[in-house]
């Protein structure tokens, strides 16, 4: 359930903004009241899409005035954790679905100091990550299959949006609930009153309506 509070997060996908005026991109919507950056590494391999260099990435990391979170959708991706944590991310998320020990590189990336977050595809049961869950600060629900902006919210995947709430705070576990996804106005609003925390906007939500302050006021008060 939502706590109450309204002090959801919201994270624009930096993939999603122009890159023909990055630095104007990262100050417009820092000055809109994003509360972090979510950049994506796509390897071409793990799917079937390249995105953000990590020239990209750390160009961000290193001139943004707010958190920057990694979402690697990358085969392998303990090869790039150090690189990240050099660069300032404060939250490197990682796939199980992509590393042979998810384990090791989740508690690899908080001895370097910096938030651990895994990233579950829609296809991906709760069962799957159930055991790791103590090891980490987010768990980022994909709601649409990952790879690609402007794709549609995949309904099977609420009942395990629950699950992973009602699981946050249980026993060992201390993690917030972010979706990355198709977070338009109506599914945050759903889905922040299910007590996800944190939103990444993309097309659905952010890039291409109108003044990013409107937009990101509009989203906060829903
Ligand atoms: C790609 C990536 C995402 C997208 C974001 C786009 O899968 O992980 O972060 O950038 O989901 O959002 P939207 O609103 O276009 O679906
Ligand atoms: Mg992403």
């Amino acid at each position: 359930m939502s706590d109450g509070t309204n002090n959801k997060l919201l994270l624009p996908s930096m993939m999603c903004a122009d890159y023909g005026c990055l630095r104007d991109e990262v100050r417009a919507l820092e000055a809109a009241g994003a509360d972090g950056f979510h950049l994506d590494l796509m390897d071409g391999n793990y799917v079937p899409n390249y995105g953000m260099g990590l020239q990209d990435i750390e160009w961000i990391c290193k001139n943004a005035t707010i958190p920057c979170d990694v979402h690697m959708m990358a085969v392998d991706p303990s090869r790039y954790v150090a690189k990240f944590a050099e660069y300032g991310a404060k939250v490197i998320y990682v796939h199980p679905e992509a590393d042979t020990h998810v384990a090791r590189t989740l508690s690899s990336i908080r001895e370097l100091g910096v938030k651990a977050g895994i990233a579950i595809n829609p296809g991906t049961s709760f069962a799957t990550i159930e055991t790791v869950l103590p090891l980490v600060d987010y768990v980022m629900a994909m709601t649409v299959n990952p790879g690609f902006a402007g794709q549609k919210w995949l309904d099977f995947v609420n009942p395990k949006l629950e699950q992973l709430v009602a699981a946050s705070h249980e026993g060992a576990n201390n993690y917030e609930v972010i979706v990355d996804g198709n977070c338009s106005p109506e599914r945050i609003a759903q889905a922040s009153a299910m007590g996800v925390k944190g939103f990444v906007l993309g097309t659905a939500g952010l890039f291409g309506h109108g003044p990013y302050a409107e937009s990101m006021a509009t989203l906060r008060e829903l």
